[in-house]
């Protein structure tokens, strides 16, 4: 290890605690840090010291703010060996994590986006505070929503994975109650002495949550699910788009404003993706599917032109191409998603 590694895997007490630790980047996640994370997985589950897995944050900005993606477009602008190889260590991260044999906990308290929601959602218990701000950004740099996004978005009740896939939209604790993500409200303040008392008695965690468990208060998402689950249960990106604008109202204006933002290619690329992700399986079928995503999509204009648009330029101002949804061909969908040579193709940790 390096004096100031990016993420501290370490026993204390009974637990397995990784502590993501690259403050200077919102903790987003680099493929050494996937690595480090596997491997002390793999020490610890068959170990009888270990009972339990806690994931954190070191500091004070937020859990996780995704993945590397300067790295990503960087590889995307050429052969994209490294940003393949990123895709295929994280999601084998993710899916040890989804079939983990020990109770995990995720503390998401902050800025959780991205690959942070892959850490956390596979998490038995998954912590928000007053400071949590959740999101699937991807499709505003003409990425994916991946790490799992087409299983548990897709699975999510009246369509509400599929409106956080579309616009990216960021939601505070009590939306990730109702929506599922968050199984627990804690204040932030009280965050030092719940890890203490966990760390202290890892099997008591189930009787230390109720203990510190506080009132998320309403969530504003209620308001609009009844909207949601019928305008986001259309039959394409189009038709949501169509209903959208026949709803006529403040707040489908709002989506269509937002929507209109985005990437053409990865909202049609995500709304199949969801599609193939309520119908996989198995965790790991919805992720060899991401891998055959990810793999086309870094090499293509729309993730490079939004990482210089959102990333590197700042200027907020991603020219897409194809500019449309019509132009989004149904040819180019199936390029992207089309099975990889066996040789290539992502499968589980063993
Ligand atoms: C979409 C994304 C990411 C994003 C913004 C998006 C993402 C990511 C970051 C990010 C933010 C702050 C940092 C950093 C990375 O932003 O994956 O290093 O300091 O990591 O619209 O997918």
């Amino acid at each position: 290890m390096t004096a100031d590694p990016e993420v501290l895997c370490r026993i204390e007490g009974r637990v397995g605690r990784i502590t993501l630790n690259r403050p200077g980047a919102l903790h987003a996640l680099t493929t050494n840090m996937c690595r480090h994370m596997t491997d002390a997985l793999l020490a610890w589950h068959d170990d009888p010291a270990v009972e339990l897995v806690m994931f954190d944050h070191s500091g004070e900005r937020g859990f996780c703010a995704g993945g590397d993606i300067r790295m990503l477009a960087d590889s995307g602008a050429g052969d994209g060996h490294e940003a393949r190889e990123f895709f295929y260590i994280e999601y084998r991260l993710n899916e040890l994590l989804f079939r983990y044999p020990k109770p995990t906990l995720a503390i998401m308290d902050g800025i959780t986006m991205g690959g942070g929601v892959g850490l956390a959602q596979p998490c038995r218990y998954r912590l928000a505070t007053e400071r949590t701000t959740f999101a699937m950004p991807e499709t505003g740099i003409g990425l994916f929503p991946d790490v799992g996004g087409g299983w548990y978005l897709s699975r999510m009740p009246h369509h509400l994975g599929l409106w956080l896939a579309l616009t990216g939209a960021r939601i505070k604790a009590a939306d990730c109650e109702l929506l599922g993500i968050a199984t627990d409200f804690v204040e932030t303040a009280r965050l030092g002495d719940l890890k203490a008392a966990i760390l202290a008695d890892p099997p008591a965690v189930e009787t230390l949550l109720t203990q510190f468990e506080a009132d998320a208060g309403r969530p504003p998402l209620a308001a609009h699910q009844d909207d949601i689950a019928r305008i986001f249960g259309g039959p394409g990106v189009e038709a949501i788009v169509a209903a959208l604008k026949a709803a006529d109202t403040d707040w489908a204006r709002d989506q269509l404003k937002v929507l209109a933002t985005k990437s053409p290619q990865t909202l049609k690329v995500a709304f199949r993706q969801l599609q193939l992700g309520a119908a996989a399986e198995t965790f790991a079928e919805n992720m060899a599917t991401e891998y055959c995503i990810g793999a086309r999509v870094v090499h293509r204009h729309d993730f490079l032109e939004g990482v210089r648009a959102v990333i590197v330029d700042k200027d907020n101002a991603p020219k897409w191409n194809p500019a449309t949804l019509e132009a989004v061909s149904d040819d180019l969908l199936d390029s992207i998603f089309a099975a990889l040579p066996s040789t290539e193709a992502w499968t589980p940790l063993t």
